[in-house]
């Protein structure tokens, strides 16, 4: 820690607030810049991403992510961190954006799901943790991440607008506008932001290789001839540039399109409540390379690489009422999707791989009683994928394989204000792309996409919400068990292989709880504690990139036209690691050291709808870096010419910030 402070004596400082509680006057008001999320209703948080988030995210969904408990964010730059739950990372978490995959183009892994994804511009995030839903596409064994937009229903024409402008330290900019109109028959909606960042530094005052822009465009227009059915045709296109700290190269290009089509009909009869349809075409045109922004450096290496994905995705579901206490979810799904890279940065793509998945699934909810719910649902898949690469040992070779998951849950009503909830979950994950193709050659030149098991894990999720005016209270905890757990070894494979997928068992466990306690009418106190401890049974050591104990402490003062609000992030040491181990996305290098950054905000209501927030993030300018990375000193693409090398990528020091919201419905 570069700076000193007495942090204890800030803890008792935040604590002796509470002596002045006042409960009587005290009521909740609805938080003006988030810094941590607390679960509301048993395995489910949902959040609005409108709402300023503290410290302030890059312009994508896994930064993010960060504010809620239990997730950590691996930074490679300024912007495409790879967010990473208890523990888990890459498919383990469903990542979705209205009901879609979104899944990324880079073998490197450059852009992680998350890095399409722009939360401000959608309207609802949601995170179920653990195996415990089987509706969505490629069940998450970890979690499932959903971002949404809810198109507004119209009685007669109307329209809205919501736009914000940011600013803030190294040159960050970001632009957003949204604007829907429609009328009783049909509805169009326009949403567009832009985001900037020059190179950040960190609290050393050192420059890292950071700098980047995103833009993106979305349009859609729908239409209701009833109040019960809506047909929707949308569009997105974005784009983009990213630095990174973290390898050899960097993203030039990220260019998404995505085109979708969605039909739903409500209440068709007493059986059928619903019926959704929806169908979708996405493609990811990635362009990395060692010249754009930065000087070359490695000859041996091609200057650059191109490399294509395309999805395309259909469901059809339905909400069926057999019975007033027993409701089905039933449906089935379809993803297809081709992967294709050109070689030597000759710009020639020529297809490595094709997956394809069918699915079906049904989920159950069947209330027992006023106080008690049983839920349960089972999924199967089937999966092909081929290999088409032409110089593999399994070149031209197929695999087809069946996926089960399933699970089942209880949540009672323990009293007026508190749920509780016990669930078990199975989850079986066919292996990605990034574990089939770009990281299955071994050192020998054998390739691992036969050899590579489906993975399977067994889960025990329990927990407790307890809401009142002035308290709430969660606690989440799980036990998992996990059968071929696909482990990457990045262990002394040679310069030029990257990572080697393997099968090991392993069992990970661990809590997130929460507190928000309402002192009187104006002061807020909220905490949070999350921790997960994993063990690879296989290789008997520390199971790879999980997270450290991380505490987050805030006080916050609300007026009903200022708030104020300070947070405290402590995160622990991490002294269980093993080195070269990891997931697709990255590796441990090791240790990690423990820090705590304080940060604080403003935010002033001018009107009910408009805002202005500012903030400044990590106080005093802290050198630190998350546990959870990729950068080594060992491997190539750490050092960037003209750049300090650091073990880890440092996150960004003292950060000054200043939005503007604006709504007019
Ligand atoms: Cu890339």
């Amino acid at each position: 820690m570069k700076k000193e402070f007495n942090y204890s004596a800030m803890t008792i400082a935040l604590m002796s607030v509470c002596l002045y509680s006042n409960a009587e006057e005290a009521r909740s008001l609805p938080e003006v810049v988030v810094t941590s999320t607390l679960m509301e209703a048993p395995l489910v948080i949902e959040t609005d991403p409108k709402v300023p988030r503290q410290p302030l995210p890059a312009h994508d969904g896994a930064d993010f992510l960060k504010t809620i408990p239990g997730f950590s964010v691996m930074r490679k730059g300024g912007t495409d961190g790879e967010a990473n739950f208890r523990g888990m990372g890459g498919s383990r978490l469903n990542i979705m954006v209205d009901d879609q995959n979104v899944v990324g183009g880079c073998s490197m892994r450059m852009d992680a799901p998350t890095a399409y994804i722009f939360p401000e511009i959608y309207d609802k995030l949601t995170v179920i943790k653990g195996p415990q839903t089987v509706q969505y596409s490629n069940m998450g064994s970890a979690a499932t991440i959903k971002f949404d937009r809810e198109p507004k229903k119209y009685e007669k024409a109307d329209q809205s607008f919501y736009g914000s402008l940011l600013g803030g330290s190294f040159g960050r900019h970001d632009e957003l506008i949204q604007t829907e109109f429609g009328n009783k028959q049909y509805y169009g909606e326009v949403r567009a932001s832009n985001s900037q960042s020059n190179d950040y530094k960190d609290g050393d005052g050192n420059a890292v290789h950071s700098r980047y822009r995103r833009w993106n465009t979305h349009a859609a227009v729908g239409l209701t001839p009833d109040e019960n059915t809506r047909i929707e045709f949308s569009a997105s296109v974005s784009d983009g540039w990213a630095a990174y700290a973290d390898r050899a190269m960097d993203g030039v290009k990220f260019l998404r399109e995505n085109y979708a089509f969605k039909f739903e009909k409500k209440n068709v009869s007493t059986l059928v409540e619903s019926l959704k349809f929806q169908a979708s075409y996405n493609s990811i045109d990635h362009i990395m390379d060692q010249v754009t922004l930065r000087t070359r450096q490695y000859m041996m290496m091609p200057a650059s690489a191109r490399l294509d994905h395309f999805t395309t995705q259909a469901k059809l579901s339905g909400n069926l009422r057999l019975a007033d206490d027993l409701l089905a979810v039933v449906g089935v799904d379809y993803s297809g999707s081709t992967h294709s890279k050109d070689s030597n940065g000759n710009n020639v793509l020529t297809d490595d791989s094709t997956f394809q998945s069918i699915g079906a699934f049904a989920e159950l909810t069947k209330t027992l009683n006023a106080s008690q719910k049983l839920i349960g649902g089972l999924r199967m898949n089937a999966w092909d994928a081929k290999d088409k690469r032409t110089t593999s040992s399994t070149a031209g070779q197929t695999r087809s394989e069946n996926t089960y998951s399933g699970f089942v849950r209880s949540e009672n009503a323990l009293n007026d204000n508190t749920i509780g909830y016990a669930g078990y979950g199975h989850a079986e994950r066919f292996p990605d792309y990034w574990e089939l193709i770009s990281m299955s050659s071994t050192a020998m030149g054998a390739s691992a996409f036969q050899a590579t098991k489906k993975e399977k894990t067994d889960q025990v999720d329990v927990g407790a919400v307890y809401k009142t005016d002035l308290l709430k209270l969660s606690a989440s905890g799980f036990y998992n068990r996990i059968d071929n757990f696909i482990l990457i070894n990045y262990n002394g494979l040679g310069m030029m292989v990257t990572g080697v997928s393997t099968n090991i068992d392993a069992e990970t466990t661990g809590f997130e709880v929460g507190a928000d306690y309402q002192i009187n009418k104006q002061w807020k106190l909220n905490s949070s504690l999350s921790y997960t401890y994993g063990r690879d049974l296989t290789n008997r050591q520390a199971l790879a990139q999980l997270p450290p104990l991380e505490g987050r402490v805030g006080v916050k003062y609300d007026d009903e036209k200022w708030s104020y609000g300070a947070l405290m992030r402590l995160v622990a040491a991490q002294d269980r690691y093993s080195t070269g181990y990891g997931n697709i996305a990255g590796k441990d290098l090791g240790p990690s050291t423990g820090f705590a950054i304080f940060s604080a905000n403003v935010a002033y209501r001018m009107t009910k709808t408009s805002r202005i927030y500012a903030g400044v993030d990590n106080l005093f300018d802290a050198t630190y870096a998350e546990f959870i990375s990729r950068t080594g000193t060992d491997g190539m693409g750490s050092a960037v010419p003209g750049y300090v090398q650091t073990m880890r990528v440092n996150e960004p020091g003292r950060t000054f910030w200043i939005k503007a919201s604006l709504a007019f419905d």
